[in-house]
């Protein structure tokens, strides 16, 4: 055991078990949502997992500690602080633990923490990539090479338009991540259904998807997973509209010469003040669906 790690005793319980667990990232709650919004969302979230019968574990440095499950406090915690927490990505790890602070967890140090925890199904919104641009910028985001070395299913909506979707997915090919589509054949876009790029294979239940994972780790496959499924049809965005805004954006960004950690709540900050509610409404709807289907996929793994 990770003499750093502290797990939460009802998710010890379930791992023990053999029960279904599904990881949750924090900073989606400090960066990704304004408060109150952001705490309201993050429990809802484990309310989900637990309506479809596994274990929520909300994932943060908390004190220096690596948290695998959070309580309700400390999530309470999280969403106040917002952004004045650290966004934790893999190299701020250290730094953090030996300092006894406090890190809201990306995708890549939520990946790491489940990871040693023992959990290895995960449900965020969207997932960092390949940036507009990087080829001159080369603003990749840790959360590929996470996805490349670390053994965790990320469910997810895709990614935002912010990024280069097709170099993302050069990316991935390149590194050996299956993306998978649930219940499609396309990538989707996060606010929107489609992007107009295919995934690798289309899966069309939680049982497949459960299938998928137990192959892929028997066969010694160290690499993690990607799964991209939809915002509902009902919450979808106009694709045309919220891509100007998404334009807008990432040249605004470019002017003011954001870069670095910065890059991406800048960008996530800029669309949601200029759409307004309805891109935290639809945002909320598909981290809703995302953590539905990981908390069905989880207890079909645990059944295998
Ligand atoms: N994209 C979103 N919402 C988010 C993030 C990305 O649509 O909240 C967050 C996630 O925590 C992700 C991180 O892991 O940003 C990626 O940051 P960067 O691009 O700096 O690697
Ligand atoms: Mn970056």
């Amino acid at each position: 055991m990770n003499q750093y790690l502290d797990i939460k005793p009802e998710v010890a319980q379930a791992l023990a078990q053999g029960k279904g667990v599904v990881a949750l990232e924090s900073t989606i709650i400090s960066h990704g949502m304004p408060y109150p919004q952001n705490v309201e969302t993050a429990l809802a979230v484990e309310q989900i997992i637990r309506d479809h019968g596994a274990v929520p574990a909300t994932i943060a440095i908390l004190n220096g500690r690596l948290k695998a499950g959070l309580t309700k406090e400390e999530i309470e915690y999280l969403g106040k602080q917002g952004q004045a927490v650290t966004k934790a990505s893999r190299r701020d790890l250290a730094a953090l633990v030996a300092r006894g602070a406090d890190g809201a967890t990306t995708v890549t140090t939520t990946m790491m923490i489940a990871h040693m925890a023992g959990i290895s199904i995960f449900a965020t919104g969207g997932i960092g990539g390949v940036h507009r641009g990087a080829e001159t910028t080369m603003d990749i985001s840790a959360d590929l090479e996470e996805l490349a070395q670390t053994g965790v299913m990320v469910v997810c909506a895709g990614a935002k338009a912010i990024l280069d979707l097709q170099l993302t997915l050069e990316y991935l090919e390149t590194h050996g991540v299956p993306v998978l589509g649930y219940g499609t054949e396309e990538l989707p876009a996060f606010y929107t259904r489609t992007s107009g790029l295919k995934v690798d294979y289309r899966v069309d239940s939680p049982e497949e998807l459960a299938r998928f994972w137990r192959v892929q780790k028997e066969l010694g496959l160290k690499s993690g997973v990607l799964v991209t499924n939809p915002i509902p049809e009902e919450s979808s965005m106009d694709a045309a509209a919220i891509n100007a805004v998404i334009d807008l954006a990432v040249a605004e960004a470019q002017e003011k010469g954001i870069h670095g950690k910065e890059t991406t709540p800048f960008l996530l900050a800029k669309v949601k003040e200029i759409t307004g509610g309805d891109s935290l409404d639809a945002n909320i709807q598909l981290v809703f669906h995302n953590a539905k289907v990981a908390a069905q996929t989880a207890v079909a793994y645990s059944k295998l």
